[in-house]
């Protein structure tokens, strides 16, 4: 359905004052330029430094919407949610530090409206964009890195950025959307699967007011959010590389017990006790690590479907290294090297019963495919319980959003009103 504006764009704020009027009427006067109808939706995290009335200010005389987080902060979750509450057929997310220029939003859609692209980034590294002199060498080697591990992600050069744009009919799991940490667009990109993307290059000028909230807290969430996705995007190598090395961990265990109990109880009986302690091992990480994603009922027939599973790898093994010591020449001279070459080929079969007898994955969820709609989100948003907030609705009516917002809770709301 058509609406009645042609892009909301999202800004996350914290402590950003004195950076509102600029971006607004600049962000304006661009839209203004080339045509469009936009609106400016403002998440602030409860600042506190004068930003309500501000924005007060400025909903006077532009379409601009605050919706005030109370008791929440992050700037990844304050996103989703103004994308929640977008009425705009594009949507646009960009810094308010004038990092990134309001000028690129038009260029940021164009890609958009001739159905290029499913994803635009105002892109860094692509010829023609460029970063701020002031960006210090270890800054531009960190954002590089930082860009290097997403590559198995996605195909751009500017995967961190924070300015892009989307359609909205792209934006298909918003309330599966997981962020931890600063990499919104990201997280879009892989878990809305959006793979044709456009970057645009921009200029991203270095703040001249207020301070970055980036702090090595975030570097180490960005690490585990990666970890995440490529968990998301490629889940049965990243369960197969986990099992793997739970696998060599109870390897390890195995020897130790065994070197332990053999000069107590004899050979066979170590061995077997040895054995047996692995496999446990085994089970329990991968029940909580490996597999935690899976069905997690009837722990006693699972772990005994697991002993089963591994006892069929087991044999699997003995027979390979057996039957490759016996029938050829070459390791009949290297016995060693077929008992290694045994587990190896077990790994692969213990893998794969757990995974279609043991661990088996959950029904899907209802959801993500078929997420709703906007209009769907917003009869029903999925507002964290306990959130409060409060929206300085356009045009300057100030307007209590208990109506839109049906789930606040009754904790008295700071209105902007
Ligand atoms: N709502 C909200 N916005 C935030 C938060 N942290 C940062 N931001 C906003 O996110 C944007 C980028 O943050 P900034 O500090 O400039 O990060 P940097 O550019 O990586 O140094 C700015 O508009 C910030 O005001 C937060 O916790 N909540
Ligand atoms: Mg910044």
């Amino acid at each position: 359905m058509k609406t009645a504006i042609d892009v909301s764009v999202v800004v996350p704020t914290y402590r950003e004052r004195d950076n509102l009027a600029e971006l607004t009427e600049r962000l304006f006067s661009s839209l203004k330029e080339a045509g469009l109808q936009g609106e400016l939706i403002i998440v602030d995290d409860d600042s506190q430094d004068g930003t309500i009335d501000i924005c007060r200010s400025l909903a006077e005389h532009f379409p601009v919407r605050l919706i005030t987080r109370i008791g929440e902060r992050g700037l990844a979750t304050a996103v989703i949610r103004g994308l929640q509450e977008a009425q705009g057929e594009c949507l646009v997310v960009m810094d308010a530090d004038l990092s990134h220029p309001p000028e690129a939003v038009p260029e940021l859609l164009r890609p958009l409206q001739t159905q290029q692209a499913d994803f635009v980034i105002g892109s860094r590294y692509v010829p023609g964009g460029s970063l701020d002199e002031s960006w210090g060498l270890f800054r531009r080697l960190n954002s590089r890195v930082a860009g290097w591990l997403a590559r198995g992600l996605t195909t751009a050069r500017d995967p961190m950025a924070g300015f892009f744009s989307l359609h909205r009919r792209h934006l298909t799991n918003l309330n599966g959307l997981n962020p931890c940490g600063y990499k919104i667009g990201l997280e879009i990109m892989v878990r809305c699967g959006l793979s044709r993307i456009v970057e645009v290059p921009i200029h991203f000028t270095d703040r001249t007011r207020g301070e970055s909230k980036l702090s090595l807290k975030e570097q180490g969430l960005y690490l585990k959010h990666l970890a995440r996705l490529y968990a998301f995007r490629f889940p049965e190598a990243v369960r197969f590389s986990t099992f793997t090395a739970v696998g060599i961990s109870g390897l390890v265990l195995d020897m130790l017990s065994f070197a332990l109990l053999a000069p107590g109880v004899g050979i066979r009986i170590a061995r077997a006790a040895a054995i047996w302690m692995a496999m446990t091992w085994n089970y329990e990480l991968n029940r909580s690590i490996t597999f935690r994603q899976t069905e997690t009922s009837g722990r006693l027939v699972q772990y005994l479907k697991f002993c089963g599973a591994c006892l069929f790898g087991a044999m699997v093994s003995w027979s390979i290294s057996v039957g490759l010591i016996e029938q050829t020449t070459f390791f009949s001279r290297h016995p060693i090297t077929a008992a290694g070459l045994g587990p190896v080929f077990a790994a692969v079969v213990n893998y794969a019963a757990c995974r279609m007898w043991v661990f088996r994955s959950r029904p899907a969820p209802a959801s993500p495919a078929t997420a709703p709609g906007f209009a769907g989100l917003l009869r029903k948003p999925s507002v964290p319980a306990g959130d409060t907030s409060a929206m300085l609705n356009m045009s300057g009516e100030s307007q209590n959003s208990a109506a839109l917002l049906a789930t606040t809770s009754d904790t008295p709301e700071r209105t902007a009103a």
